[in-house]
């Protein structure tokens, strides 16, 4: 798929200590250690409705991760899927009356266009699931043939299923207990209940042909594939069985990072998929997590079209913690915009305090779990300080660009 516009990252002398990040598989915080090639998956939007600020908030938290492995020389392989078919897209359009495939083209073309506005780095691989129908597919069928799935016996729909059991390390990347997966499954599109599974948390791989859907062929027969197994082919053929993140909203730890990575370990027998799941917290409105299926959304286009500017709205969802969940107000957009105005005027000056120490503590606040608060009260703290460094102006402002991802 067609991605959107690089954007331009100023290069910063010096680099900072390696990134630490929190790891949902263990709990703990951990130093990433990625090779030249950093390699990064991040689960992309299923597209039904426009990008609001909970989604928006996820990508800003993996587009740091970028910014800084990048900053620290890492070559970033970035893949990002789009769930282009799914219940959820057949289910929006059917209610519309619109074509699932015009509805997915609009949302997704909006998508772009706020990530622009956003400045986040945009994916190496941009992927649908549509296009990479042919390898889902054949992670199947190797699946199938290898014993790692079998299809439910039912006459009328002989759909296949992963066995979870056959990786041994089945819940090792949310630590949930088997109650939990089970009814977390049922809240997130998986079916524990359906008869003929060999465990209630088998995931649908390949979901045969139904009347009025669409599908396609395939040598498993007409169908289209389950939700897990498409980040699991996508992320598998572009990144390799071993990546150093795997990343996403907290609402995706489990089922579809637990089945994702178990499907790709099953294949590939490399064990941990991921060096680091690593998850952002949900964003709220009145009280509850922002969701398509809730409607209680505010969107990333609609406060564009307001005029607000996207550094604002960039500076509003970076002044909590990736992982916290944590409310959109009206309040925080006010704060930011306030603050986006200092930052200007200290970066307007001729001189001021010390940019190089600026600098290492914007550093070092991310490496550390990307500590965007820290991060932010740094630069407030050298925006309102005086000083005589008269380079410091200028590499804040492209420290404040290539970390943060703020133009001021
Ligand atoms: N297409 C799948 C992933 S393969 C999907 O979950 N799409 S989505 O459109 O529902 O969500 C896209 C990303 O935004 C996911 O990482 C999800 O965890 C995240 N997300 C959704 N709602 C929120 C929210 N309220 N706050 C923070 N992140 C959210
Ligand atoms: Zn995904």
């Amino acid at each position: 798929m067609q991605t959107w516009d690089p954007v331009d990252i100023p290069r910063l002398p010096g680099s900072g200590p390696p990134l630490r990040l929190h790891d949902t598989s263990t709990g703990e915080v951990a130093t990433t250690a990625p090779g030249p090639e950093a390699l990064l998956y991040v689960c992309g939007i299923t597209p039904y409705d426009a990008t609001h600020l909970g989604h928006a908030a996820t990508y800003l938290a993996f587009d740091l991760v970028n910014r800084y492995w990048r900053d620290r020389g890492h070559d970033v392989n970035y893949v990002q899927n789009v769930t282009d078919i799914d219940d959820p897209l057949l289910e929006r359009a059917a209610r519309d009356q619109d074509d699932w495939v015009v509805l997915g083209m609009r949302e997704t073309a909006l998508f772009r266009e706020d990530m622009e506005a956003l400045r986040v780095v945009p994916p190496r691989h941009y992927v649908g699931a549509v296009e990479a129908m042919g390898e889902i597919a054949e992670l199947v069928g190797k699946l199938l043939a290898a014993g790692a799935a079998y299809r439910v016996d039912d006459a009328q729909f002989p759909d296949v299923y992963f066995d979870s059991a056959v990786t041994g390390h089945f819940g090792y990347e949310s630590r949930y207990d088997e109650q939990t997966m089970i009814q977390l499954s049922r809240e997130r599109g998986g079916d524990p209940d359906r008869p003929g599974k060999r465990h209630p948390t088998d995931a649908l791989l390949w979901r045969t042909a139904r009347e009025g859907e669409p599908s396609w062929e395939s040598d498993l027969g007409p169908g289209r594939p389950g939700w897990h197994v498409e980040c699991a082919a996508i992320a598998l053929n572009r990144l390799g069985p071993q990546i150093d993140v795997n990343g996403g909203g907290s609402d995706l730890i489990f089922p579809h990072h637990e089945c994702g990575a178990a499907h790709v370990e099953a294949h590939t027998g490399v064990h941990p998929f991921a060096e680091h799941y690593v998850h952002a917290g949900m964003i709220g409105l009145d009280g509850e997590k922002m969701s398509k299926s809730r409607g209680n959304l505010v969107f990333v286009s609609k406060l564009r079209s307001r005029g607000v500017d996207p550094n604002a709205i960039r500076l509003a969802l970076l002044a909590g913690h990736y992982r916290s969940d944590r409310p959109w107000t009206d309040d925080l957009l006010t704060a930011a915009q306030e603050r986006l105005g200092r930052w200007r005027a200290g970066v307007a000056r001729d001189r001021g305090p010390d940019g190089a120490a600026l600098v290492a503590a914007l550093r070092n606040r991310l490496a550390d779990d990307l500590d965007t608060p820290g991060a932010l009260a740094a630069v407030d703290t050298w925006a309102a300080g005086e000083g005589d460094d008269a380079t410091a102006p200028g590499l804040v402002r492209a420290a404040v660009d290539a970390l943060l991802g703020v133009a001021l």
